[in-house]
């Protein structure tokens, strides 16, 4: 790790080794450990390519051999910008082998979030789909490029399709067959030297970096190491009784922490289980693998759960293979989970996890009370959890109060944010959550609200300030308060609130002044409310609540 990094303490580590949670293994050589142990089996499927557990390990040496020609190694920043295809799987344990470190970018993300990721994380290479969902992505890191200057950072954009004629530009089929290693190479029982796993990573390295929902700017950088992300995917693929049987679909953008490890991919590789993409999160085209493949697990957001119990209704599909559907990201409200279950035939999980580690899911037996109402329990035994008031004081059981949390997981400070960790964490690294909630005698949490200026879309999350920033920047816009108000089909919805010179431009300008900006689609208001001024709080604080208010009674 570099030195801006807070992390654990010796004695912390060293209890989290002695408990096991923590393995020393890299994902580079649990990768070449799993081909070992089931190579034959199907790890991955992504429409009519499958790739067995040795497929994906000679895989992963392929893309390595062809990312060391780049000159890409252990420690180096890879912005991953992938849609749910094989590709990005590939591309993550090729990453993985060379030692170096993807950085996992949102599919939706625009000029202003990716080139705040390649600066932060000082990335030396981005990788990127030609074209997806009408967006050309080449264009995208065209422009990235363009802003950094002659630097021309980062230097390499790997493409997966058609890479064009840009310089710096490769496709990624001809990274993996730069010129293959030899045979020798990629056989299970050929004599390796030391790195050839990992690139020489140390299992207490940085493996990836995740980005955080946010409450400032831009996205904070979270690092996360082989030791902690791996017991991560292992405490949650536990919990879910995830085996050799298992067979994954993921249906959620495949960077998102939920679908890549809470147990998602890594949770079932790591069991020698199945993992299958869906290229959308339609019920229909999600149904149609679960019948084809025998989906056992798969995880999705509350605004899926009424398409998906809707289409279920049909009739017209076989989801009996289907045994546990996790939902989060966002709080599902209590009806949704009580149709869930019998509408798909299959046990509800409710997920409350963040980026930053902690992860608390309802288990399997739990009675259906339990896993209805409440947001689960922490996946470790040594997840430390504080419910503190306004005070920082611990509140009885029962009572509301801000959820803090340390533990062999949860991050110690986000990637090359020293200001902001002083006040992220507690002086005895607890994370500050910003989510308030209750705890039962159980131990399960009830999530109740937020105190962080977030807005949860259906799961997208929405820092407040960054889109204000943003919104400032129209000409017409004087002033501007972004709000989440309820909504029916995503929990909440995104309203600007905003003082302006003469006329206000309407939602649709101002999507279109986001995205000229830069911004990603997703963060542009679904509402626009012109206001003659802002309502402030006794301490001068835009006054959110009330603005909330005056709308719904409007
Ligand atoms: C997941 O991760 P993030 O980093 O996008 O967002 C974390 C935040 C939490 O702090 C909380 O505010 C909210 O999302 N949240 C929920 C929730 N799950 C997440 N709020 C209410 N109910 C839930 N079930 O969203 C994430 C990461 C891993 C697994 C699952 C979700």
């Amino acid at each position: 790790m570099t030195e801006t990094e807070q992390t654990w303490t010796e004695a912390e580590s060293a209890r989290y080794r002695a408990a096991g949670h923590w393995q020393g293994l890299t994902f580079g050589a649990r990768l070449r450990r799993s081909a070992a142990a089931h190579g034959d089996r199907v790890a991955l499927v992504d429409g009519d390519r499958r790739w067995t557990y040795a497929d994906l390990d000679a895989e992963a040496d392929r893309v390595a051999f062809g990312l060391r020609g780049l000159g890409i190694g252990r420690g180096d920043r890879v912005v991953v910008q992938l849609p749910n295809r094989a590709e990005f799987v590939l591309v993550w344990f090729g990453l993985q082998r060379v030692g170096a470190v993807p950085v996992h970018a949102m599919p939706g993300h625009r000029r202003r979030e990716i080139g705040h990721l390649v600066r932060v994380s000082g990335a030396v290479a981005c990788v990127v789909p030609d074209r997806h969902a009408g967006f050309d992505y080449r264009e995208l890191m065209r422009s990235v490029r363009g802003e950094h200057g002659r630097g021309r950072s980062p230097r390499v954009v790997v493409v997966v399709g058609d890479p064009g004629q840009e310089s710096g530009f490769v496709s990624f089929e001809a990274l993996r067959t730069a010129s293959s290693p030899t045979p020798a190479d990629t056989s299970p029982d050929a004599v390796r030297g030391p790195g050839t796993d990992d690139g020489g990573a140390d299992p207490a390295d940085v493996a990836l970096l995740l980005l955080s929902g946010g409450t400032t700017g831009l996205p904070k950088l979270i690092p996360r190491t082989h030791d902690d992300y791996a017991y991560n995917a292992r405490a949650c693929a536990e919990v879910c009784a995830l085996d050799e049987r298992t067979v994954y679909l993921a249906v959620l953008p495949i960077g998102f922490n939920f679908t890549f490890a809470c147990p998602g991919v890594l949770g079932t590789l790591l069991a020698g289980g199945t993992v299958v993409v869906a290229p959308d999160p339609s019920p229909q085209t999600a149904f149609a693998l679960i019948e084809q493949e025998r989906v056992t697990l798969t995880s999705l957001t509350p605004p899926l759960v009424t398409h998906w119990v809707n289409e279920a209704a049909s009739g017209a599909w076989d989801l009996g293979s289907l045994v546990v559907v996790q939902v989060g990201g966002a709080r599902l409200p209590e009806e949704h989970a009580r149709k869930l279950g019998p509408a798909l035939g299959a046990t509800v999980q409710q997920v409350f996890g963040m980026a930053e580690g902690l992860i608390n899911l309802t288990r399997l037996d739990d009675p259906e009370d339990l896993v209805c109402a409440t947001q689960g329990r922490p996946v470790s035994p040594d997840d430390e959890i504080l419910v503190v008031g306004a005070d920082g004081r611990p509140v009885p059981d029962g009572s509301a109060g801000e959820l803090l949390t340390r533990g062999p997981y949860t991050l110690r400070g986000y990637y090359r944010a020293e200001e902001h960790n002083r006040t992220a964490f507690t002086p005895d690294g607890h994370y500050r959550t910003g989510d308030v909630v209750r705890r039962l005698p159980t131990g399960h949490l009830v999530v109740v609200g937020r105190i962080k200026d977030q807005i949860n879309r259906g799961g997208e999350k929405i820092a407040a300030v960054e889109v204000e920033e943003q919104l400032l920047t129209h000409p017409a816009i004087t002033a501007a308060a972004l709000v989440g108000v309820p909504d029916e089909r995503r929990g909440e919805r995104t309203v600007a609130f905003v003082v302006c010179d003469g006329e206000a431009p309407d939602a649709r300008e101002v999507a279109a002044h986001l995205r000229e900006r830069g911004l990603a689609p997703y963060k542009a208001p679904d509402e626009v409310v012109q206001v003659t001024g802002l309502p402030l709080t006794a301490v001068g604080k835009v006054d959110k609540s009330s603005l909330a208010q005056e709308l719904l009674r409007r």
